[in-house]
């Protein structure tokens, strides 16, 4: 998969190289392109933002310096391919960012993220290229960042770790919260004891049947308890 990001700010996605991503990007499965917005502004200053039309708080990024950036990477063509880059505009306004989105993203071929920063993007950068091709507003949840750049961060972990090769034992991908619509199950290790704490007795006993049981009811109640709205609603 290629990736590639346009912020004022690369440094923040200097962590890439780090860890299981980095290793990916090593070994090319994962192809990365940090781009600073403001190489392609044309005033002395290089300015990104201006005061907002209409008036109200705070500063909106300009059109111009996107459109350059973004051309820069998704080539002038007035019409993109159907199955050419997805272009997401991380924003507190978009679709909530899930497993299942994660899982969705990770068949892309090719990921072009722009954070906006301030109050956010002059609409009209989002207008034209949902006119040029697939572009999607993607939140992490219901919080305000003052940024896309770590929302960004999480989107890219949660995405790159579902590319085959990435993570080294895919069945590890597979017992995870979320994956079945359900939290994960308690694990342990060794030591059996510590600080007065017994590990489950049932996953020291060799019955794989009953650890397979006491795992799944795990996950039931402990969604019960934590998030009763992943669970189907029950008739009542
Ligand atoms: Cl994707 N961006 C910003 N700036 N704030 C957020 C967000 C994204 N998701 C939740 N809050």
């Amino acid at each position: 998969m290629r990736i590639d990001i346009v912020t004022i700010f690369p440094e923040f996605f200097d962590v890439l190289d780090l860890s299981l991503l980095g290793k990916a990007r090593q070994s090319g499965l994962i192809e990365l392109g940090v781009h600073n917005l403001r190489d392609h502004t044309h005033d002395r200053h290089h300015s990104v933002d201006d005061t907002p039309y209409g008036g109200g708080a705070g500063m909106v990024m300009k059109p111009e310096p996107w459109g350059d950036a973004l051309d820069a990477i998704l080539g002038t063509d007035p019409a993109l391919v159907d199955d050419g880059p997805l272009v997401i505009f991380p924003s507190p306004a978009g679709d909530q960012f899930t497993q299942r989105m994660a899982r969705e993203l990770s068949l892309e071929q090719h990921l072009v993220f722009g954070c906006g920063r301030y109050e956010g993007i002059d609409q009209r950068v989002v207008d034209h290229y949902s006119q040029r091709g697939r572009v999607r507003l993607v939140s992490l949840g219901d919080y305000v960042l003052n940024g896309g750049e770590v929302a960004v961060m999480a989107m890219i972990e949660a995405i790159g770790r579902l590319i085959p090769g990435v993570v080294g034992n895919p069945e590890s991908l597979v017992e995870e919260s979320h994956e079945d619509g359900l939290l994960e199950y308690p694990s342990y290790t060794k030591p059996a004891s510590w600080r007065g704490l017994d590990v489950p007795p049932v996953l020291r006993s060799g019955n794989h049947g009953a650890i397979s049981t006491w795992r799944h009811q795990q996950q039931i109640e402990r969604t019960e308890r934590v998030r009763p709205d992943l669970l189907p609603r029950t008739l009542s």
